[in-house]
Protein backbone atom coordinates (compact mmCIF):
# COMPACT_ATOMS: atom_id res chain seq x y z
CA UNK A 1 0.00 0.00 0.00
CA UNK A 2 1.62 3.25 -1.17
CA UNK A 3 0.97 6.36 0.89
CA UNK A 4 -0.10 9.59 -0.77
CA UNK A 5 -0.59 12.46 1.62
CA UNK A 6 -2.37 15.54 0.44
CA UNK A 7 -1.87 17.35 3.72
CA UNK A 8 0.37 20.42 3.86
CA UNK A 9 1.65 19.18 7.25
CA UNK A 10 1.83 15.39 6.85
CA UNK A 11 4.12 13.28 9.02
CA UNK A 12 7.04 12.93 6.67
CA UNK A 13 6.42 14.54 3.32
CA UNK A 14 6.60 17.94 4.98
CA UNK A 15 4.17 19.47 2.54
CA UNK A 16 6.03 18.45 -0.58
CA UNK A 17 2.87 16.89 -2.04
CA UNK A 18 0.34 19.46 -0.99
CA UNK A 19 -0.75 20.48 -4.46
CA UNK A 20 -2.95 18.36 -6.68
CA UNK A 21 -0.33 17.96 -9.41
CA UNK A 22 2.33 16.81 -6.98
CA UNK A 23 0.00 14.34 -5.30
CA UNK A 24 -1.26 12.98 -8.61
CA UNK A 25 2.26 12.58 -10.01
CA UNK A 26 3.37 10.93 -6.81
CA UNK A 27 0.47 8.46 -6.83
CA UNK A 28 1.18 7.52 -10.45
CA UNK A 29 4.81 6.94 -9.58
CA UNK A 30 3.87 4.64 -6.68
CA UNK A 31 1.59 2.67 -9.01
CA UNK A 32 4.44 2.34 -11.55
CA UNK A 33 6.73 1.20 -8.75
CA UNK A 34 4.45 -1.74 -8.01
CA UNK A 35 1.99 -0.62 -5.35
CA UNK A 36 -1.00 -2.96 -5.14
CA UNK A 37 -3.07 -0.26 -3.47
CA UNK A 38 -2.89 3.50 -2.85
CA UNK A 39 -3.83 5.12 0.46
CA UNK A 40 -4.97 8.73 0.18
CA UNK A 41 -5.25 10.93 3.25
CA UNK A 42 -6.36 14.53 3.60
CA UNK A 43 -6.03 15.11 7.34
CA UNK A 44 -2.74 14.87 9.17
CA UNK A 45 -2.80 12.65 12.24
CA UNK A 46 0.71 13.61 13.27
CA UNK A 47 0.97 14.19 17.02
CA UNK A 48 -0.36 17.66 17.79
CA UNK A 49 -1.61 18.34 14.25
CA UNK A 50 -4.65 20.59 13.85
CA UNK A 51 -7.95 19.04 12.77
CA UNK A 52 -9.62 20.18 9.59
CA UNK A 53 -13.28 20.07 8.61
CA UNK A 54 -14.86 17.54 6.27
CA UNK A 55 -15.22 19.99 3.38
CA UNK A 56 -11.52 20.74 3.33
CA UNK A 57 -10.64 17.06 3.62
CA UNK A 58 -12.95 16.28 0.70
CA UNK A 59 -11.45 19.10 -1.35
CA UNK A 60 -7.97 17.67 -0.83
CA UNK A 61 -8.78 14.04 -1.57
CA UNK A 62 -11.77 13.65 -3.90
CA UNK A 63 -10.31 15.34 -7.02
CA UNK A 64 -7.24 13.14 -6.64
CA UNK A 65 -9.30 9.95 -6.29
CA UNK A 66 -11.36 10.92 -9.34
CA UNK A 67 -8.26 11.67 -11.41
CA UNK A 68 -6.58 8.40 -10.42
CA UNK A 69 -9.74 6.47 -11.25
CA UNK A 70 -9.49 7.78 -14.82
CA UNK A 71 -6.00 6.38 -15.33
CA UNK A 72 -5.92 3.24 -13.17
CA UNK A 73 -8.03 0.43 -11.69
CA UNK A 74 -5.80 0.19 -8.63
CA UNK A 75 -7.62 -0.20 -5.31
CA UNK A 76 -7.74 3.17 -3.54
CA UNK A 77 -8.10 3.44 0.20
CA UNK A 78 -9.27 6.65 1.85
CA UNK A 79 -7.46 7.44 5.11
CA UNK A 80 -10.21 9.21 7.03
CA UNK A 81 -12.30 9.10 10.18
CA UNK A 82 -15.16 11.26 8.96
CA UNK A 83 -18.41 9.78 7.62
CA UNK A 84 -18.84 12.61 5.09
CA UNK A 85 -15.37 12.04 3.67
CA UNK A 86 -15.91 8.26 3.46
CA UNK A 87 -19.07 8.85 1.49
CA UNK A 88 -17.54 11.38 -0.92
CA UNK A 89 -14.38 9.32 -1.41
CA UNK A 90 -16.20 6.08 -2.19
CA UNK A 91 -18.55 7.94 -4.57
CA UNK A 92 -15.42 9.24 -6.34
CA UNK A 93 -13.99 5.73 -6.68
CA UNK A 94 -12.25 4.80 -3.43
CA UNK A 95 -12.60 1.07 -2.70
CA UNK A 96 -11.56 0.87 0.93
CA UNK A 97 -11.76 2.86 4.19
CA UNK A 98 -8.66 3.16 6.37
CA UNK A 99 -9.62 4.69 9.70
CA UNK A 100 -7.08 5.43 12.44
CA UNK A 101 -10.09 5.89 14.77
CA UNK A 102 -11.40 2.39 13.92
CA UNK A 103 -14.85 3.80 13.05
CA UNK A 104 -15.38 5.42 16.47
CA UNK A 105 -16.23 8.91 15.18
CA UNK A 106 -19.79 10.11 14.62
CA UNK A 107 -21.76 7.99 12.07
CA UNK A 108 -18.56 6.31 10.84
CA UNK A 109 -19.59 2.75 11.67
CA UNK A 110 -23.02 2.98 10.00
CA UNK A 111 -21.64 4.88 7.02
CA UNK A 112 -18.82 2.41 6.37
CA UNK A 113 -21.28 -0.49 6.68
CA UNK A 114 -23.63 1.15 4.20
CA UNK A 115 -20.86 1.82 1.68
CA UNK A 116 -20.06 -1.89 1.52
CA UNK A 117 -16.28 -1.50 1.10
CA UNK A 118 -13.50 -3.17 3.12
CA UNK A 119 -12.33 -1.33 6.24
CA UNK A 120 -9.10 -1.17 8.19
CA UNK A 121 -9.61 -0.75 11.93
CA UNK A 122 -6.57 0.73 13.68
CA UNK A 123 -5.65 0.88 17.35
CA UNK A 124 -4.87 4.28 18.85
CA UNK A 125 -4.55 5.21 22.51
CA UNK A 126 -5.90 8.71 23.16
CA UNK A 127 -6.30 11.27 20.39
CA UNK A 128 -3.79 12.56 17.81
CA UNK A 129 -3.53 15.79 19.83
CA UNK A 130 -2.44 14.10 23.05
CA UNK A 131 -1.52 10.49 22.26
CA UNK A 132 2.27 10.86 22.47
CA UNK A 133 2.30 12.75 25.81
CA UNK A 134 2.54 9.78 28.14
CA UNK A 135 1.29 6.53 26.61
CA UNK A 136 0.84 3.79 29.20
CA UNK A 137 -0.18 0.13 29.08
CA UNK A 138 -0.10 -2.73 31.56
CA UNK A 139 0.27 -5.20 28.67
CA UNK A 140 0.44 -3.42 25.33
CA UNK A 141 -0.06 -6.55 23.20
CA UNK A 142 -3.06 -7.83 25.17
CA UNK A 143 -4.66 -4.38 25.27
CA UNK A 144 -4.25 -3.78 21.53
CA UNK A 145 -5.68 -7.22 20.75
CA UNK A 146 -8.60 -6.65 23.12
CA UNK A 147 -9.35 -3.27 21.54
CA UNK A 148 -9.19 -4.63 17.99
CA UNK A 149 -11.37 -7.63 18.89
CA UNK A 150 -13.94 -5.19 20.27
CA UNK A 151 -13.86 -3.08 17.12
CA UNK A 152 -14.19 -6.16 14.88
CA UNK A 153 -17.26 -7.11 16.90
CA UNK A 154 -18.72 -3.58 16.68
CA UNK A 155 -18.12 -3.50 12.93
CA UNK A 156 -19.78 -6.88 12.46
CA UNK A 157 -22.74 -5.83 14.58
CA UNK A 158 -23.12 -2.76 12.35
CA UNK A 159 -23.31 -5.06 9.34
CA UNK A 160 -19.74 -5.15 8.04
CA UNK A 161 -18.99 -8.77 7.18
CA UNK A 162 -15.82 -10.24 8.67
CA UNK A 163 -14.38 -10.78 5.15
CA UNK A 164 -14.28 -7.01 4.72
CA UNK A 165 -12.40 -6.25 7.93
CA UNK A 166 -8.66 -5.87 8.52
CA UNK A 167 -6.83 -4.56 11.57
CA UNK A 168 -3.73 -2.52 12.36
CA UNK A 169 -1.90 -2.16 15.71
CA UNK A 170 -1.33 1.53 14.97
CA UNK A 171 2.42 1.95 15.34
CA UNK A 172 3.19 5.38 16.81
CA UNK A 173 -0.40 6.12 17.79
CA UNK A 174 -0.18 6.49 21.57
CA UNK A 175 2.90 4.29 21.90
CA UNK A 176 6.48 4.66 23.10
CA UNK A 177 9.37 3.10 21.18
CA UNK A 178 9.26 0.15 23.59
CA UNK A 179 5.50 -0.28 23.00
CA UNK A 180 6.04 -0.21 19.22
CA UNK A 181 8.87 -2.74 19.34
CA UNK A 182 6.97 -5.05 21.69
CA UNK A 183 4.00 -4.99 19.30
CA UNK A 184 6.22 -5.60 16.28
CA UNK A 185 7.78 -8.59 17.99
CA UNK A 186 4.35 -9.97 18.93
CA UNK A 187 2.67 -9.25 15.60
CA UNK A 188 2.11 -12.98 15.17
CA UNK A 189 -0.27 -12.93 18.13
CA UNK A 190 -2.52 -10.43 16.34
CA UNK A 191 -3.05 -13.01 13.62
CA UNK A 192 -5.22 -14.88 16.10
CA UNK A 193 -7.87 -12.21 15.47
CA UNK A 194 -8.40 -14.06 12.20
CA UNK A 195 -8.47 -11.06 9.86
CA UNK A 196 -5.73 -9.61 7.63
CA UNK A 197 -3.09 -7.43 9.29
CA UNK A 198 -2.08 -4.05 7.91
CA UNK A 199 0.94 -2.26 9.37
CA UNK A 200 2.37 1.21 8.95
CA UNK A 201 5.95 1.72 10.11
CA UNK A 202 7.31 3.68 7.16
CA UNK A 203 9.41 6.73 8.15
CA UNK A 204 7.81 6.86 11.59
CA UNK A 205 9.38 8.80 14.42
CA UNK A 206 10.43 5.59 16.17
CA UNK A 207 12.94 5.10 13.34
CA UNK A 208 14.04 8.71 13.63
CA UNK A 209 14.61 8.30 17.35
CA UNK A 210 16.48 5.01 17.13
CA UNK A 211 18.71 6.14 14.25
CA UNK A 212 18.72 9.86 15.11
CA UNK A 213 17.71 10.70 11.54
CA UNK A 214 15.16 13.04 9.94
CA UNK A 215 12.23 11.70 7.88
CA UNK A 216 14.12 11.83 4.57
CA UNK A 217 16.87 9.54 5.90
CA UNK A 218 14.75 6.71 7.23
CA UNK A 219 14.65 4.49 4.14
CA UNK A 220 16.84 1.67 5.46
CA UNK A 221 15.12 1.75 8.84
CA UNK A 222 11.73 1.64 7.13
CA UNK A 223 12.64 -1.27 4.86
CA UNK A 224 14.10 -3.19 7.77
CA UNK A 225 10.91 -2.81 9.79
CA UNK A 226 8.76 -3.68 6.77
CA UNK A 227 10.67 -6.94 6.31
CA UNK A 228 10.42 -7.78 10.00
CA UNK A 229 6.68 -7.07 9.92
CA UNK A 230 6.22 -9.24 6.83
CA UNK A 231 8.20 -12.06 8.47
CA UNK A 232 5.92 -11.81 11.50
CA UNK A 233 2.82 -12.16 9.34
CA UNK A 234 1.77 -8.68 8.18
CA UNK A 235 -0.42 -8.96 5.08
CA UNK A 236 -0.38 -5.35 3.90
CA UNK A 237 2.50 -2.91 4.36
CA UNK A 238 1.60 0.79 4.29
CA UNK A 239 4.75 2.46 2.95
CA UNK A 240 6.10 5.63 1.34
CA UNK A 241 8.95 3.91 -0.56
CA UNK A 242 7.13 1.41 -2.73
CA UNK A 243 9.90 0.35 -5.16
CA UNK A 244 12.40 -0.38 -2.39
CA UNK A 245 9.87 -2.18 -0.19
CA UNK A 246 8.66 -4.25 -3.16
CA UNK A 247 12.24 -5.45 -3.74
CA UNK A 248 12.67 -6.33 -0.07
CA UNK A 249 9.38 -8.22 0.01
CA UNK A 250 10.29 -10.05 -3.24
CA UNK A 251 13.40 -11.41 -1.49
CA UNK A 252 11.27 -12.65 1.38
CA UNK A 253 8.80 -14.20 -1.06
CA UNK A 254 11.65 -16.07 -2.78
CA UNK A 255 12.70 -17.47 0.58
CA UNK A 256 9.12 -18.53 1.35
CA UNK A 257 8.99 -20.44 -1.90
CA UNK A 258 11.86 -22.74 -0.97
CA UNK A 259 10.35 -23.17 2.51
CA UNK A 260 6.97 -24.21 1.13
C1 LIG B 1 -1.12 4.87 9.72
C2 LIG B 1 -2.29 5.17 9.03
C3 LIG B 1 -0.88 3.54 10.16
C4 LIG B 1 -2.98 2.97 9.15
C5 LIG B 1 -1.12 6.96 9.25
C6 LIG B 1 2.11 8.19 9.02
C7 LIG B 1 0.98 8.68 9.86
N1 LIG B 1 -3.21 4.21 8.74
N2 LIG B 1 -2.28 6.48 8.75
N3 LIG B 1 -1.84 2.63 9.84
N4 LIG B 1 -0.39 6.01 9.84
N5 LIG B 1 -3.86 2.00 8.88
O1 LIG B 1 1.95 7.75 7.89
O2 LIG B 1 3.27 8.28 9.52
O3 LIG B 1 0.12 3.19 10.80
S1 LIG B 1 -0.66 8.65 9.15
Amino acid sequence: MGVVNTTPDSFSDGGRFDSFDMAFGHARRLIDEGADMIDIGGESTRPGAARIDADEEIERTVPLIRALREVSDIPISIDTSKAEVMQAAVAAGATMINDVWALRQRDALETAAGLGVPVCLMHMQGTPETMQRDPRYTDVVAEVIEFLAGRIEAAQRAGIPRERIMVDPGFGFGKTIAHNLTLLDALGELRELGVPLLVGLSRKSMIGKILDKPADQRLVGSITLAVIAAMHGADILRVHDVAETADAVAMLRALREVQA
